[in-house]
């Protein structure tokens, strides 16, 4: 802690004031993951990951920065990660997902901010996390409207590229993405002083490509009759995709799934026979957001797939890992991270829906929840079809607006409690 304090200065944190989060995470991470029976051993490394999430991963990076290396953060799960690597550089997640930061980001935004945008400029701002302080990069990307202008914001403060996301996935929105994914490949060489190859980037490929791999080996269990582990534990995993070194993570997630395929020799589940299967839909759950998971899995309900980019969104679709010339190989980016991820700003979105209606049958959920963060337009109005589709298609669903405020907690539990009744 004493190394973490000094690394903390140095980064120019507020130290009083995070030291206020510092204190109140243990209890939160015990409260929903420590009281959990029969965890699987290997959720260890996980935990340990959380524990010092502000010391350890941080180190890390700061370690590679004195050796000449460049840190890249971003927002959303569009940005390819992997071009990142192949310019020689660590790619870090930055959305936030606790209340703690929230206010901070009031300070600069309307209130009537989605909660996770918001977080993330009172993480800057406010000066309390060491993610935000190390990134020497910030890439944002015009996805939603407010983090378009949020982004204006934050670059009077940080060092920002902004990617274009095309609104629709017409042929020529294909083109322009690679445009712009050629065009950041150059922001990350100037930025690094490295010239991404065709090796660099093949590599880059593989590497993103196997940790998905460990997630989707992660996800397969989840749709076994006997769950043998819950959706708490693989929504923390999900999380700490975005921030743990790509290699590592994917060697120890793949450790936990060997433990998890003795389990399903054994027939073991977390949950009591007769859980009701819950998929839950919509907006992000960024870390430490861990409020609906542990309302649902401790009111009857199991949590089995994310249909959300803390989850499936981000895992299921590969790059193809054919080794091509550089323009190939950006085409295939381009195809993987705009054709395959059904985010709501896209219009339309059936693909989302005839998604969700897939992914009801693969893990044989019971019904669905669709959540939305308060704010967040797109992805409330595109409720409307999510709620449509599923009545069509005779699936229990049941729309949920939240924040990351415990205010609503009780009525919360009282709503999500009845609809898992009724299922
Ligand atoms: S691909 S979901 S990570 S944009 S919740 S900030 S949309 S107002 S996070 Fe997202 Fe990329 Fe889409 Fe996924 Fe705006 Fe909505 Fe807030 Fe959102």
């Amino acid at each position: 802690m004493t190394d973490n304090k000094k690394m903390w200065e140095e980064l120019g944190m507020d130290i009083q004031t995070h030291d206020l989060l510092c204190e109140a995470l243990p209890q939160a991470f015990g409260d929903v993951y420590l009281s959990q029976e029969n965890r699987p051993q290997k959720m260890d490394y996980f935990n340990m990951v959380v524990a010092d999430i502000h010391g350890i991963r941080p180190a890390e990076l700061i370690e590679f920065q004195k050796n000449g290396g460049k840190v890249v953060g971003s927002f959303c799960i569009h940005v390819p990660d992997e071009v990142v690597l192949a310019a020689g550089a660590i790619a870090t997640g930055l959305c936030s997902g606790s209340q703690f930061w929230v206010p901070g980001g009031e300070k600069v935004l309307p209130t009537a901010t989605c909660p996770l945008i918001k977080a993330s400029l009172g993480a800057r701002f406010d000066r309390t996390c060491p993610f935000f302080r190390i990134c020497d990069l910030f890439i944002g990307e015009t996805t939603c409207d407010g983090k378009k202008k949020a982004w204006e914001i934050l670059s009077e403060d940080a060092p920002m590229h902004i990617m274009d996301i095309p609104q629709m996935k017409r042929k020529e929105d294909f083109v322009k993405w690679e445009y712009e994914i050629k065009n950041y490949m150059g922001v990350l060489e100037d930025l690094t002083g490295n010239t991404i190859t065709e090796e660099t980037l093949h590599d880059a490929i593989l590497t993103v490509n196997n940790k998905r791999k460990a997630l989707q080996r992660l996800n397969e269990f989840r749709k076994l009759e006997n769950v043998p582990i819950s959706g708490r534990d693989a929504l923390l995993i999900h999380q700490i995709a975005f921030y743990d070194d790509p290699k590592r993570f994917a060697q120890m997630l793949n450790t936990l799934c060997d433990e998890l395929d003795e389990r399903k020799k054994n027939n073991v589940s977390v949950y009591a026979k007769g859980t009701k299967r819950i998929l839950l839909t919509g907006t992000p759950l960024s870390i430490p957001n861990w409020k609906m998971h542990q309302i649902i899995e401790t009111s009857g309900g199991a949590v089995v797939c994310e249909e959300m980019c803390t989850g499936v969104r981000y895992s299921e679709a590969l790059v193809d890992e054919t080794k091509a010339d550089m323009d190939s190989m950006v085409k295939n980016l381009a195809d993987r991270y705009l054709g395959h991820i059904n985010c709501a700003c896209f219009t339309p979105n059936r693909e989302r829906i005839d998604d969700i209606i897939r992914l009801v049958k693969e893990y044989n959920v019971d019904g669905i929840i669709d959540l939305n963060l308060k704010f967040c337009n797109i992805y409330d109005t595109e409720g409307y079809f999510v709620e449509k589709a599923m009545q069509e298609a005779g699936i229990p669903c049941i729309g949920i607006e939240t924040d990351y405020t415990d205010e609503d907690a009780e009525q919360l539990k009282t709503r999500i409690g009845a609809f898992i009744e009724m299922l």
